[in-house]
């Protein structure tokens, strides 16, 4: 594959390690990395080391020294926490970080995201590392991407289920500008639905598909601020609204009352229209659960996907697959991401326009 260009829309604790992941990876070339404060933008290659030790030097509790869960606001929520009303008045608030603009690489903008879509010719794919904590807000940026005549690879990570649908309704004005979009293409959903889709080979009939993770977060909580406030959205008690809205001492004291590990079920994550769109099973018969403890970086539970189904010659089994517990949610998300992103290149350069779920595409290494 020839070299690729990519942006990263977010540099919260997904846009980094994706940066960071694909120091690792051939063929991939940074350009640019944006958050609400500014842009860094270089396309000769961002210098990675550079960026990251900046932004990461704004931490101003950092993790794992004293064992506690740092107090910093800002961290994983650029770009996203205000819909990107933020983006575009360049304002900062009280008590935020510099982000971005802390590498020597970027400088403050009034409407970072245009910036990138201003500079779409030269970018090559646009990963969005942005917690989607209103429904619409990745449907929204896709809009502006198409609006801004951009023609490439669109990948983000989102979770929940009802913005498939958002993004279908799109699917021809993907294909008339030249887009193709890769949706849910973290974890889950992402690599444990394309885990899924393989298990189920076996079977001409699936009969369940149930998805049980376990997350470590003790040294990367600062790094992941924003996936904990989205997961706490799932817990019965709460919601999208409310929890965006939670301040960072709430969201401690809500971890507080779960001794540090809270557990999900029946998670509103889009494995299950995913899988049902790629026509292995009914939506109604996927589960996405798991475990989060910020007190251990250990996994809580080993991440395990279990797909029940009966085979052509009459025989019910489940196919499991497993992850080790060694690896990290940092690994397990965005080589994913990656490895969609680069498969996503191929089928953009082949003329293959529209949206993708991760069940459909067997992502690049
Ligand atoms: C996600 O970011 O894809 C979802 C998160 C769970 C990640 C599972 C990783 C499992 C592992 O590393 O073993 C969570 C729901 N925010």
């Amino acid at each position: 594959m020839n070299d690729t260009t990519f942006a990263v829309l977010g540099t919260g604790g997904i846009g980094r390690r994706t940066l960071e992941v694909s120091q690792h990876k051939d063929g991939l070339t940074p350009v640019a990395a944006c958050d609400r404060h500014g842009v860094a933008m270089d396309f000769d290659g961002l210098d990675v080391d550079e960026l990251l030790e900046a932004t990461e030097g704004n931490i101003d509790s950092g993790p794992g020294t004293d064992g506690t869960r740092g107090t910093d606001a800002s961290r994983d929520d650029d770009l996203e926490t205000d819909g990107g009303a933020a983006a575009s008045s360049g304002v900062k608030q009280h008590g935020e970080n510099a982000g971005v603009v802390a590498s020597a690489q970027a400088r403050p903008s009034e409407d970072p995201i245009q910036e990138i879509i201003d500079h779409g010719d030269a970018i090559d794919a646009v990963l969005l590392a942005l917690p989607n904590y209103e429904h619409d807000f990745i449907p929204r940026v896709a809009d502006r991407f198409i609006a801004g005549g951009y023609a490439g690879v669109m990948v983000d990570v989102l979770k929940r289920s009802r913005v498939i649908g958002m993004l279908d309704e799109r699917a021809s004005a993907f294909e008339d500008a030249g887009i193709t979009f890769v949706c849910g293409a973290g974890a889950t959903p992402g690599f444990l639905t394309g885990a899924a889709a393989l298990a189920a080979q076996s079977f001409v009939e699936v009969e369940s598909v149930d998805i049980w993770w376990g997350v470590g977060l003790k040294s990367g909580y600062e790094d992941n601020r924003g996936t904990v406030r989205e997961d706490i959205a799932h817990l019965p008690e709460y919601d999208i609204d409310t929890a965006r809205t939670l301040s960072e001492d709430e969201i401690e004291a809500i971890i507080d009352d779960h001794d540090g590990v809270l557990e999900f079920d029946d998670m509103e994550h889009a494995d299950d229209v995913l899988l049902e769109r790629a026509g292995i099973c009914d939506a109604e018969d996927v589960t996405v659960g798991g475990i989060l403890d910020v007190e251990h970086d250990e996994k809580p539970t080993t991440t395990t996907v279990s797909v029940t189904g009966t085979t052509f010659d009459g025989e019910t089994g489940t196919n499991t697959f497993e992850l080790d517990d060694a690896t990290s949610m940092a690994a397990n998300v965005n080589g994913p991401a990656i490895g969609y992103l680069k498969t996503a290149v191929c089928r953009n350069r082949a003329g293959e326009y529209g949206v993708f779920g991760p069940a459909e595409l067997m992502p690049g290494f």
